[in-house]
C-alpha cells in the first residue's frame, strides 16, 4: 500500500476527554501525527468542511456539534492511512459499530449517530482537501505523497 495522509478529528466534548487513550491507540497502531492542532472549528469553516452534506436534515445540528468546542485536528500518516483510520473509527453510526465493530472507537466513545466521536477523511482527495482547509499553509508540507518516506514530525 502507498503511504498516505489523512485528516481526523477527535471531536468536540466526551470524545475530548478520552484524546489521551485515543492517542496511544493511533500511535500503537503505527501511524505518525505529522501534525496537530486543537482549536474551535469556525462556523464557516464547518460548513465547507461538511459541504457534502450542505442539504441533508442532520446539516445545521452537525455544524452545530462540531463547532460546540475545541476538536483535536489532527494529520495522520502511514501506508493505507485512510482506510485504516476509518477502520479503527468504525461505521458512522456508534449502535451499528457496537454490533459489527465493538473495538472501534465510534463503538466505544460514539453515544449516537451525530455524537460519533470522531471523523476520518472518506478518500485521499477528501483528505488533501479538508487537511487545506484546517492547516491551510502548513499543508504544503503534508499534501499526500506517494512513496513518502517521512514526514516533517
Ligand atoms: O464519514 P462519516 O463521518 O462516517 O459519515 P458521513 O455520512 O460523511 O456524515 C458526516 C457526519 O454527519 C457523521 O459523522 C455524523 C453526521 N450524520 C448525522 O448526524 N446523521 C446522519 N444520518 C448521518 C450523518
Ligand atoms: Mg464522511
Amino acid at each position: 500500500f502507498p503511504r498516505q495522509n489523512t485528516l481526523a478529528l477527535i471531536k468536540p466534548n466526551s470524545a475530548q476527554e478520552h484524546k489521551a487513550e485515543i492517542l496511544e491507540e493511533i500511535k500503537s497502531k503505527g501511524f505518525a501525527i505529522k501534525n496537530q492542532q486543537e482549536k474551535y472549528l469556525s462556523e464557516e469553516v464547518a460548513e465547507e468542511f461538511y459541504k457534502e452534506h450542505k442539504d441533508k436534515p442532520f446539516f445545521s445540528q452537525l455544524v452545530q456539534f462540531i463547532c460546540s468546542g475545541p476538536c483535536l485536528q489532527l494529520v495522520l500518516s502511514k501506508e493505507n492511512a485512510v482506510e485504516d483510520w476509518r477502520m479503527m473509527m468504525g461505521p458512522t453510526d456508534p449502535n451499528r459499530a457496537k454490533e459489527v465493530s465493538p473495538d472501534s472507537l465510534r463503538a466505544r466513545f460514539g453515544s449516537d449517530i451525530l455524537h460519533n466521536a470522531v471523523h476520518g477523511s472518506s478518500s485521499v482527495e477528501q483528505s488533501d482537501r479538508e487537511i487545506r482547509l484546517l492547516f491551510g499553509d502548513l499543508s504544503a508540507a503534508v499534501t499526500s505523497t506517494e512513496g513518502e518516506e517521512d514526514g516533517f514530525v
